[in-house]
């Protein structure tokens, strides 16, 4: 099999989907690699670092020639003419907030596999740590944009000796709300959590047991009520494959302090956060709407790829190892960790959560 390793066109992102030792364990399995000339140094990977363990220097063009195309983030407009029947693209796709992507990898006959929708023991393995370090990641953004020169109210999120540190409101109880929670609570700060599952909270209450945190059944009337109060609010909310709904209104982006800061995780599946229509990015992350600046950059890790590049490396080998070895069809039937992160399967949209955003027959 011909793998290519394309490098991330995405304003900003640094990250790579291979590392060089991941290039000698898929050559060692079989796989002649292909790597886009400067794929990997946003990631401190040189082409030499890459030469060195048998993988082949190419052109942007030449790697997208391979049969399995190994990405970071969902391809680029640019990209669609290099879309062939049975390629296989991976990345982590967020397919339903693309749909000229859907439309033109449907047209081409090509299998798009997603990380974010790979699920394993319940878990969605791939994604959690790159929500770890969005989450994470979420707090120190705010805590820079709450500063005055960047029309924030002008606080220290974690306040000092003499004065309390800021509230922290999170929407949705998942692993990138663990993360920032768990980083603004360190910083001192109030943090309370809206989750719409009473066993999470159950769970999230005896986690965070004796700190200063708050656990809020989460529906229109509560987030109304809390979101008020916030210094920075972050919204992490995911439905797997799918576009989640616009849970926070206008009116309720209205009712927060002037300056205060929104940042919204899940943005790169469309968000929840009705004044964010689209994302932005990493160059040019925020925009001012009805006083509240909003942070709306759909790939938090990519601004830290050399965490991040290692991350998501650790976890995506084991599948691309799989595919090489046994073909994707054997592969996918015999793990159905990695069938799950299956979204289009040779043109066909297979991913329900996604055929329902996007209106396509299941
Ligand atoms: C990202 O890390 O950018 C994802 O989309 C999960």
């Amino acid at each position: 099999m011909i793998v290519g390793v394309v490098k991330e066109q995405k304003a900003g992102e640094g990250r790579v989907g291979v590392t060089p030792a991941n290039v000698k364990k898929l050559v060692d399995a079989g796989a002649d690699v292909l790597v886009e000339k400067d794929a990997g140094i946003g990631s401190g990977f040189s082409n030499d670092d890459y030469q060195k363990m048998n993988g082949k220097i190419v052109s942007h063009a030449e790697a997208w020639k391979a049969d399995l195309i190994i990405k970071v983030k969902e391809p680029d407009a640019e990209e669609y003419q290099y879309f062939r029947p049975n390629q296989i693209i991976w990345g982590f796709q967020h397919l339903a907030s693309a749909p000229e992507t859907v439309a033109q990898m449907i047209r081409s006959g090509v299998t798009a596999i997603g990380g974010e929708t790979i699920v394993k023991d319940g878990k969605l393995e791939l994604l959690a740590p790159m929500s770890a370090i969005a989450g994470r990641r979420s707090v120190i953004m705010g805590t820079y944009y709450l500063e005055a020169q960047h029309q924030g109210e002008g606080i220290l999120l974690c306040g000092t000796p003499e004065v309390p540190a800021g509230k922290v409101v999170i929407l949705g109880g998942g692993n990138a709300a663990v993360n920032a929670a768990t980083l603004a609570l360190d910083m001192g700060c109030r943090v309370q959590i809206l989750e719409i599952k009473q066993d999470r909270l159950d769970w999230l209450k005896e986690h965070f047991a004796g700190r200063n945190y708050e656990g809020i059944i989460s529906n229109a009337e509560n987030i109304a009520k809390y979101i008020k109060d916030a210094d920075l609010f972050i919204s992490t909310i995911l439905i797997p494959g799918a576009r989640p709904p616009k849970l926070v209104t206008e009116s309720m982006v209205k009712s927060m302090k002037p300056g205060s800061v929104i940042v919204d995780v899940a943005i790169d599946q469309g968000g929840t956060v009705a004044t964010i229509d689209k994302p932005t990015t990493i160059e040019d992350p925020v925009f001012v709407k009805d006083n509240i600046i909003h942070y709306a950059v759909p790939n938090q890790p990519g601004a830290v790829p050399r965490t991040a590049t290692l991350a998501l490396a650790s976890g995506n080998i084991s599948y691309l190892l799989e595919i090489v070895k046994n073909g994707l069809e054997k592969a996918m039937k015999e793990d159905p960790a990695l069938a799950s992160g299956i979204n289009i399967y040779q043109g066909e949209v297979t991913n329900k959560g996604l055929a329902k955003s996007l209106n396509y027959e299941f």
